[in-house]
């Protein structure tokens, strides 16, 4: 099974999961730093404040990542890094990038870069978060300078990443960091998202340039085959898929979303929809889990499901094979979900931004033989490859995460890494899984199976 020329082969972590050092080099507060220090809200009262310390420790993480063999690195920028207070420039903080790109240069590996993975300046959510239009421009101005700084040496750009997770976690279910609770809000944080996102378009246009935002897709598959469980799913995957997919794609909101939607058609101001209709070079998809759904007797009975908009159903629970976070495996899943998505966008290119498990791996005699994520990467590859086959423009697939890291409302519980952590000594240890990543990667190709799991081979 191989895989086109050129298919990038990458692994993908988050500034505020991994860098640390969240005092250094001028960085101002994010809304992250914020919510970690308030008790209850992350497991074991976990923060990011040194996480896998590469704010100091780059070089070494690129080293382990380009010695696998792996030839495209996925990380995020912080904007309260480069702009402590929302608004000034720091020298300091783009210094840091700076320095990162050109490891990442030098060992030849692709710098693929994220402009917004959800830490937020402080300062811009005590000026009114996402759910203030203004961000939306704050962001556009960050992305110029970003841009002007690394644009010479970066040519794959992603704006946002999960606008879902940023909207609905954040400002609706307040899971995550700002922990506002409030569905009407989370939509209207979402459309400023989505804004943000067509604004630095026009910042990051230029020869050379790809430019792209990550979705994370959960398809919903109806428990059942009635109408009722039909209408069940199509209500899920409006709120959770089209919701953010339609508009990029120039379909605009879906009438269905937003007949259910509140007072949040108001924040729609004209023009609005032609500029996140941006065209993206490609589309990055994150996918870890379906969701399955079933309908409610009562159709305005509340969704089990903490999403805005949505009534009548229920999300049932996951079915095994489960990973430690109790998401369902579904490899097929992911084969579809490229196939809608493209059938859907006219043959977009796609790139699997986000794909990965979090299983409860030991370190044993220096090694960690994680047979499961193995199995896990070996299978949705699989998917990713009967989607090319089935004619899908497939560009890459990164893996999440190249480092155990801080799992956001989970903490330090759940290891997603390609690279074992020990958070006490910041050891690293590469996994089996990364080994296996990195031997498909140098072969551009997927062997037998067997090649897969208990292959100890570097
Ligand atoms: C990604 O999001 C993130 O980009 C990454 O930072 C993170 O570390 C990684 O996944 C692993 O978690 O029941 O409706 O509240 C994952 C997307 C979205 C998957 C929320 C689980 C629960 C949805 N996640 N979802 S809901």
């Amino acid at each position: 099974m191989t895989f086109p020329t050129g298919f990038l082969w990458g692994a993908a972590t988050a500034s505020y999961q991994v860098e640390g050092g969240v005092t250094e080099g001028g960085r101002g507060p994010s809304v992250w730093d914020t919510f970690a220090a308030t008790e209850g809200k992350v497991l074991g009262g976990a923060t990011g404040a040194v996480a896998c310390d590469h704010y100091h420790r780059y070089p070494e993480d690129i080293g382990l990542l380009a010695d696998l063999g792996l030839n495209a690195y996925r990380f995020s920028v912080a904007w309260p890094r480069v702009m402590p207070d929302g608004v000034t420039t720091s020298a300091a903080g783009l210094a840091f990038y700076d320095r990162l790109v050109d490891e990442l240069l030098g060992r030849d590996v692709v710098p693929v870069l994220t402009l917004y993975h959800w830490d937020l300046p402080q300062a811009l959510e005590d000026a009114g978060g996402w759910p203030s239009r203004d961000t939306a421009s704050r962001f556009a101005d960050y992305a110029a300078v970003v841009h002007a700084a690394l644009g010479d040496r970066v040519h794959q750009w992603t704006t946002v990443n999960e606008p879902f997770c940023a909207a609905f976690l954040g400002y609706g279910s307040g899971v995550h960091a700002p922990g506002v609770q409030d569905h009407d809000t989370a939509l209207i944080a979402a459309h400023h998202l989505l804004l943000a996102h067509g604004l630095a378009a026009r910042a990051l246009a230029g020869p050379g340039q790809e430019f792209s935002l990550a979705l994370n897709f959960a398809p919903a598959i109806p428990d059942g085959d009635t109408p009722a469980h039909l209408e069940a799913a199509r209500k899920f995957d409006g709120i959770h898929n089209r919701f953010f997919l339609d508009p990029v794609l120039g379909r605009g909101y879906p009438e269905d979303v937003v007949a259910a939607a509140g007072r949040f058609p108001e924040c729609v101001r004209d023009g609005d929809t032609d500029t996140i209709a941006a065209p993206i070079d490609w589309l990055g998809v994150n996918y870890y889990a379906p969701a399955r759904v079933t309908p409610l007797e009562d159709p305005q009975a509340p969704s089990n499901c903490p999403l805005p908009t949505l009534r009548g159903m229920d999300v049932l629970p996951a079915r095994p094979p489960l990973t430690a976070f109790g998401w369902e495996q579904s490899p097929s899943t992911l084969t579809s979900l490229l196939e809608w998505i493209s059938a859907r966008s006219g043959g977009l290119p796609l790139v699997v931004a986000e794909n990965g498990a979090s299983f409860a791996d030991t370190v044993v005699d220096g090694r960690v033989y994680d047979a499961a994520r193995v199995n896990y990467f070996m299978e949705h590859l699989r998917a990713v490859h009967d989607a090319l086959r089935a004619g899908v423009d497939v560009r890459g697939y990164f893996a999440w995460s190249l480092l155990d890291n801080f799992e956001w409302a989970m903490g330090y519980t759940q290891r997603f890494g390609l690279v074992h952590v020990d958070f006490e000594t910041q050891r690293r240890t590469v996994k089996e899984s990364g080994r296996f990543l990195g031997r498909v990667a140098r072969a551009n190709a997927l062997g037998a199976p067997a090649d897969g799991v208990g292959d100890t081979r570097a």
